[in-house]
C-alpha cells in the first residue's frame, strides 16, 4: 500500500554528508590583529565576529571559526596554515567531524 512506498523512499534517501568543524588553537606568538584578519578572509565573517571568535581562542584556548563539508574545512585549513607559514606565525588549525 501507500505505507510501502514511504518506507522504501525513506530508505533509498541519503544520509546527511558528515560536517567538520574547524578549530584554530591558541598559541603565544600569533599577533591578535593576524588572527582576526585570517578569521575575516578565511571564514567570512566580519571584524566584530572576529574579534569575538579570536578572543574565545585566547581566553579558552581553542574555538570553532566554521563548519563545512570535508573538502572546504580541510581547504579552509589549508588556507590559515599556509597563511601563517608565509607570514612566520606559528598559528595552528584542525578540521574535526561533529557529532
Ligand atoms: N595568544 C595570542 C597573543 O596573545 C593571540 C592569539 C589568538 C593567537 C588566537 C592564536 O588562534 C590564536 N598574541
Amino acid at each position: 500500500g501507500s505505507d510501502s512506498v514511504v518506507l522504501e523512499r525513506r530508505a533509498q534517501r541519503v544520509a546527511p554528508p558528515q560536517m567538520y568543524q574547524v578549530v584554530m588553537l591558541n598559541d603565544d606568538y600569533t599577533p591578535m590583529e593576524f588572527v582576526v584578519v585570517v578569521i575575516q578572509e578565511f571564514f567570512n565573517k566580519d571584524r566584530e565576529a572576529a574579534t569575538q571568535i579570536m578572543l574565545k581562542i585566547h581566553l579558552d584556548g581553542k574555538a570553532v571559526c566554521g563548519v563545512y563539508s570535508k573538502d572546504v574545512a580541510a581547504t579552509k585549513v589549508d588556507q590559515v596554515l599556509d597563511a601563517a607559514r608565509q607570514a612566520g606565525h606559528p598559528l595552528q588549525c584542525v578540521s574535526e567531524p561533529i557529532e
